[in-house]
């Protein structure tokens, strides 16, 4: 590389990554593969429009990739053309669920979300999130007592309020969703039911956590978490006579954005086909065990783990404990000062500021692809526990 400034900052960064345990959530290492197609010439290539109907000429492989990358998302999460139609446009999550709620909601209309403070997204109409000011939110969260949902309760607020769409799935929610009571939930005020499985999505395709597609309207998914691929989004529709596909294709081109990213779409295909193999389904078994070894080791150290433990990737540690213990910026900058990368998270009911919560978030993705297994993970809780417990 020429740029001896930018490759310099590369190589750095690349060190940093090999040097720190990183349990940021939703990171986690693509493959060589990966890295090859977002780096190929396909970059170079404006293909507005969708396959067979692009406004540039030259598309002719670009359709095929296109065509190529379709087939593999439904094919991984185990889907008929004939019922479900997915696009593979938007640049990332936070585009995909915006384009959800343009195509599918009136402006002004409420959508019901999981409250961000509980383990829900900023575009699941935060208020700081234009999916906050453009639609009103009717927040949910957990139950105080238990931290995990409480389905007759969504139910009765969902009778009450009323909501266009439902969405369910979350950036750190770290037990099981019970899809079916969602639908039921959805059915019973008449509304669309969306699950943003970004967090699960490779969970689901290594069939370690429940598929949410028998029971869902409209799917969607970053493409960069336990999935492992580039940074992008796939949306999944229900193909039948609402035409949800076609409102949905219609939002994200031309309604919110032009060509789309062909080198990522490129390396979106190659991550699918790698996640259809027996090395990432043993690799997704590898994640949540290492997850729940991580929980329950911490737990033994004394940290309270939010909801008792995980059913996933994912773990909540109330690191404050109604001040016994540190608040979650302290904990989030001993432990980074120590070589363990996380973020500081609010925990559900906390008292304490986002800026500096009550807990931090752990996962277990990016350090399980770099061939962490149970031991590892007893030590990593150890070594966690060390740092916070330092006066
Ligand atoms: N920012 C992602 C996360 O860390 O959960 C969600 O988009």
């Amino acid at each position: 590389m020429k740029d001896k400034e930018v490759k310099k900052l590369i190589d750095l960064e690349k060190k940093r990554q090999k040097s720190v345990i990183n349990l940021i959530a939703s990171e986690n290492y693509v493959s060589s593969d990966v890295l090859t197609a977002l780096g190929s010439e396909l970059t170079n290539k404006y293909a507005e429009g969708y396959s067979e109907h692009r406004y540039y000429g030259g598309n002719e492989y670009v359709d095929k990739l296109d065509n190529l990358t379709r087939a593999r998302a439904l094919k991984l999460f185990k889907l008929s053309p004939k019922k479900w139609s997915v696009n593979i446009q938007a640049l990332s999550g936070s585009p995909a669920n915006l384009a959800v709620l343009v195509a599918l909601v009136p402006p002004g209309e409420k959508i019901m979300g999981m409250s961000l403070d509980h383990g829900g997204h900023l575009t699941h109409g935060y208020k700081v999130s234009v999916t906050g000011k453009w639609w009103k939110q009717v927040p949910y969260g957990v139950d105080q007592k238990t931290e995990v949902l409480d389905y007759e309760k969504l139910k009765e607020l969902a009778i009450r309020e009323k909501p266009k769409l439902i969405i369910a799935g979350y950036t750190a929610y770290p037990r099981f969703v019970n899809w079916e009571r969602f639908r039921a939930i959805a059915d019973a005020c008449g509304a669309l039911l969306m699950v943003d499985m970004s967090h699960i999505s490779g969970l689901i395709a290594g069939g370690v956590y429940p598929s949410p597609f028998r029971y869902a309207d409209v799917v969607t998914t970053t493409t960069h978490k336990v999935l492992r691929g580039p940074r992008s989004a796939l949306i999944f529709s229900c193909h039948d006579s609402r035409e949800l596909d076609k409102k949905i294709d219609k939002a994200v081109f031309p309604g919110l954005q032009g060509g789309p990213h062909m080198n990522q779409i490129a390396a979106v295909a190659v991550a699918l086909k790698e996640a259809l193999t027996p090395t990432y389904v043993k690799y997704a078994k590898q994640v949540v065990k290492n997850a729940e070894v991580l929980a329950d080791e911490l737990q033994k150290l004394g940290w309270r783990i939010v909801s008792g433990g995980t059913d996933s990737h994912l773990l909540l540690v109330d690191t404050w404990m109604n001040g016994k213990g540190i608040g979650g910026k302290e904990a989030s900058d001993r432990l980074e000062k120590n070589g363990i990368i996380v973020n500081k998270n609010t925990i559900p009911f906390d008292t304490r500021s986002p800026v500096d919560p009550s807990g931090i978030r752990l996962g277990t993705p990016a350090e399980t692809t770099r061939g962490k297994t149970e031991k590892d993970m007893r030590a990593i809780a150890q070594k966690i526990d060390r740092i916070l417990k330092k006066k």
